[in-house]
């Protein structure tokens, strides 16, 4: 049975994440979704609220299950669940840059492979920190992200302002 691990911190779920879960979901017959931390990131959402957020855009896939990994390397994970290798979406140079070390660190400490799928050119723009910096200052993100995390981030951000 074939096993992508996909990770990230989904702080929150955008809609170029699906775009990756979903073609994903096309190719093998599970994929994990993983939301791990991410050291150089401070979180917005509680852990539970992301899960919950890619569980509901995802209820049409079902070979895809979420799950949340609490101080753990990715590597360890992928040897637990006995992943066939980790997935990733790729949109430009500078995810280029920041993944590929990444790939050779996690490839050199256990031999797992990253494969990367280039994002949707229509959807290269979005990222959970630009939907949230144009969220908090009241710019509308509606088809950037699922309804209900928009409506999450105005709930959040106009109670951070009040
Ligand atoms: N289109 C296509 N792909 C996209 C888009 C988009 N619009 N937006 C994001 N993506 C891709 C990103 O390129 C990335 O591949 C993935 O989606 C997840 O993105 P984020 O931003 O949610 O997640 P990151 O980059 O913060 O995740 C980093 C990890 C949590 C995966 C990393 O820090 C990690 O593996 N942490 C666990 C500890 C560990 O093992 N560290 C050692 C790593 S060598």
């Amino acid at each position: 049975m074939s096993l992508a691990l996909c990770p990230g911190s989904f702080d929150p779920v955008t809609a170029g994440h699906l775009d990756v879960i979903e073609r994903a979901a096309g190719m093998f017959d599970t994929v994990l979704v993983a939301v791990l931390h991410n050291p150089a990131k401070q979180g917005t959402f509680p852990v539970a609220e992301r899960l919950r957020f890619i569980e509901d855009a995802c209820r049409h896939l079902p070979g895809v299950r979420v799950e949340a990994f609490a101080n753990r390397l990715i590597v360890d994970v992928a040897r637990e669940v006995g992943a066939t290798c980790l997935l990733k979406g790729l949109r430009s140079e500078t995810d280029f840059e920041y993944e590929v070390p990444m790939a050779s660190m996690n490839r050199a400490l256990t031999g797992i492979e990253t494969l990367f799928l280039v994002g949707d050119p229509a959807r290269a723009h979005i990222s959970s920190s630009l939907v949230k910096e144009v969220a908090r200052f009241g710019g509308d993100v509606s088809g950037m992200v699922p309804d209900a995390v928009r409506d999450a981030l105005v709930a959040q951000f106009r109670s951070n302002l009040g």
